[in-house]
C-alpha cells in the first residue's frame, strides 16, 4: 500500500504514550486521513531558533513518523507572520484594506517553501503519496516537481478562494496561481471557491478547460474539486453525551439558572466577526428589553496570532465593545456578555454548545467552519438548540437549515436571535435533524477518503511528465 506523506505549517505530535495532543481542526482530519495509511507528517516544528538545520528531526510514533524543521527569526517574520498572514490571509478572506504586501516577506515565505522541498524531498519513496495543506505552502509542488518530485501530489485549501478581481491584487498573483497549478489534485472547501480558483486560472495563465474539474495550465493537467471538510461526528457526539460530569459545564449551566445561553467559540480573528457579532447582540438587547436578564451570551475566543499588529488591534477592539455592552446593559446580577480568551478542552466545548439554546457562528468570511458543525452534533434529539449561520461561511452550504444571516447587517442578525429564541421545539428538531444527519454522513472520514481516492486515481490515469524532468530530458 502507499505511504501517504501530509505536510502542513505546523505539525501535531502525539506525547510518546500514544495520547493525542490537545486537537485543533487539522490535527483531527490528518489522524483521520492516517487511519487507512502508513506515513509521514512533515512541517515546522513551533520552535523558533538562531541557525536552524535543513535536516529535518524524525521522530517515529508507531504507524506514523514526523519529521520537524525549525524556521529561524527572519523566516518566522518573514514567510509565516508576513506574507502568510498579513498578506495571503486577508486577501484569501476579501479583507483589502488588511493586506500588507512586502517583497521582502514574499521573498522569505517563497524561501521557506524551498528549504521545506528540500528536507522533505530526501524523505519521500517512489510509490508514496503526498498531501499538502494550506496557504502557506501554495509553492510546495513546484519546488518539489523542480527537485524532480514526480509522485501524486495534492493540496487542499482551508480558507476561501476569493473572487479573481480580489485575488489579483495581491503583487504575486499569477506567480502563485502557477505554482498551484503543479499540484495534481487541488480540493478547496466549496463549489463557489472551485469556480473562482478555475476562472482565475483560466482568465489570468490561460488554462484550457477539460471537464471533469480537470484544467491543463502551461502543459500541465490539474484537477479542482470542492472537497467539505468534516468533524469527527462520533467523537464529538460522545463527548458532549459525558460532558455534564464536567465540573466546567456543570457550573456554567447551575449559573445559568432560567437563564437561556447564547454561544460563540471563534480563535480571535477578523474573518470571524467577533466585534460585529457583540452588537448584533447589544441590538437584540436594545429591542428586546424583556429579554434583558433572561439570556446571557458566552463568548470563548482563544487569542491566535499575537503577533500580527491587526490582531492586537482587534483584541483592543473586542475588549472595549465587552466593557462598552456590559457597562451599558449589566446589572449587579446580569452581566450580559460574558467574554474569555481561554482555550477550553474539547469535551469542555461540546457541554457548553449543549446547553446553549443558541449557536453564533457569525463569520464576515469563513473556509468552512467547523464550530458550526459541532454545534449542531452535540445537540440533544429531543430538544436541540439553534443554529445562527453566516451565509459567507462554506458550512451554510451543507447547513441550509440553519437561520442563515448577514453578518454585516446587525439588524438582521439580532432578529435572527429573537426567532431562534422563541423558536418552538418541533420547528428546532425539523430543522436540525437534517443538517445532523448530513454531518454524521459528511464527517471527517467522508472527507479524507473522498480526497485520497481522488489522488490515489492519478497513478492510474496518464500524466503528464513534470515539468523539471521534462525540461531536463
Ligand atoms: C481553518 C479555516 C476551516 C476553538 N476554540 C477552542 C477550540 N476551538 C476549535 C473549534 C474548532 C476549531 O478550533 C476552529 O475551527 P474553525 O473551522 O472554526 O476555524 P479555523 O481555525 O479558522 O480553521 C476554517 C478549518 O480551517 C478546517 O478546514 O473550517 O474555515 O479558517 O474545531 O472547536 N478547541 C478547544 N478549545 C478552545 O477553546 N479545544
Amino acid at each position: 500500500m502507499a505511504r501517504l506523506v501530509i505536510v502542513s505549517n505546523r505539525v501535531a505530535i502525539p506525547e510518546d504514550s500514544g495520547k493525542s495532543v490537545a486537537a485543533g481542526g487539522l490535527a483531527v482530519a490528518v489522524k483521520e486521513a492516517f487511519t487507512s495509511y502508513e506515513g509521514l507528517w512533515f512541517g515546522w516544528s513551533g520552535k523558533v531558533v538562531e541557525d536552524p538545520s535543513e535536516e529535518p528531526e524524525l521522530i517515529d510514533r508507531g504507524r506514523v513518523q514526523y519529521a520537524v524543521v525549525d524556521l529561524s527569526p527572519q523566516d518566522h517574520r518573514e514567510y509565516y507572520s508576513g506574507f502568510a498572514n498579513r498578506a495571503l490571509w486577508p486577501i484569501m478572506h476579501y479583507r483589502l484594506g488588511l493586506g500588507a504586501f512586502s517583497r521582502s516577506d514574499y521573498a522569505g515565505y517563497q524561501r521557506v517553501n524551498r528549504i521545506f522541498a528540500r528536507a522533505l524531498a530526501k524523505l519521500i519513496e517512489p510509490d508514496d503519496i503526498i498531501w499538502v495543506h494550506d496557504y502557506h505552502l501554495l509553492p510546495l509542488a513546484s519546488e518539489l516537481r523542480g527537485l524532480g518530485i514526480a509522485n501524486p501530489i495534492g493540496y487542499f485549501h482551508h480558507i476561501p478562494w476569493p473572487a479573481a478581481d480580489v485575488f489579483n491584487t495581491l503583487p504575486a498573483s499569477n506567480d502563485l496561481l502557477r505554482g498551484i497549478a503543479d499540484y495534481d489534485l487541488i480540493g478547496l472547501q466549496t463549489d463557489p471557491d472551485v469556480h473562482n480558483l478555475s476562472r482565475n486560472l483560466i482568465d489570468e495563465l490561460r488554462a484550457i478547460p477539460l471537464g471533469g474539474g480537470s484544467l491543463m495550465v502551461d502543459g500541465r493537467r490539474t484537477r479542482i474539486r470542492s472537497f467539505p471538510i468534516g468533524i469527527d461526528v462520533a467523537g464529538f457526539k460522545e463527548a458532549a453525551e459525558n460532558a455534564g460530569a464536567n465540573k466546567t459545564v456543570r457550573e456554567t449551566m447551575a449559573g445559568l439558572r432560567t437563564r437561556k445561553l447564547l454561544i460563540g467559540v471563534d480563535r480571535l480573528d477578523y474573518s470571524k466577526g467577533v466585534p460585529e457579532r457583540m452588537e448584533a447582540v447589544d441590538r437584540f438587547f436594545a429591542s428586546n428589553p424583556d429579554q434583558r436578564g433572561n439570556v446571557v451570551y458566552l463568548q470563548i475566543t482563544p487569542k491566535s496570532r499575537t503577533e500580527v499588529p491587526e490582531y492586537e488591534e482587534l483584541s483592543r477592539e473586542v475588549n472595549e465593545t465587552v466593557g462598552e455592552i456590559n457597562g451599558a446593559l449589566g446589572e449587579p446580577n446580569w452581566t450580559p456578555i460574558q467574554y474569555v480568551t481561554k482555550a477550553y478542552p474539547r469535551p469542555v466545548l461540546a457541554g457548553l454548545y449543549r446547553a446553549a439554546r443558541v449557536g453564533l457562528v457569525t463569520p464576515m468570511r469563513d473556509g468552512m467552519n467547523l464550530v458550526a458543525k459541532e454545534y449542531i452534533v452535540a445537540q440533544t434529539a429531543d430538544d436541540p438548540g439553534v443554529l445562527v449561520l453566516s451565509k459567507f461561511a462554506g458550512a451554510s452550504r451543507q447547513l441550509p437549515e440553519a437561520l442563515l444571516v448577514n453578518p454585516y447587517d446587525r439588524f438582521e442578525v439580532a432578529e435572527a436571535i429573537r426567532t431562534a429564541l422563541y423558536m418552538p421545539r418541533g420547528e428546532r428538531i425539523e430543522r436540525w435533524k437534517p443538517m445532523v444527519d448530513r454531518m454524521t454522513r459528511e464527517d471527517v472520514d467522508w472527507w479524507a477518503r473522498n480526497f485520497l481516492t481522488d489522488l490515489e486515481n492519478f497513478r492510474t490515469i496518464e500524466r503528464e511528465p513534470p515539468r523539471a524532468a521534462a525540461a531536463a530530458e
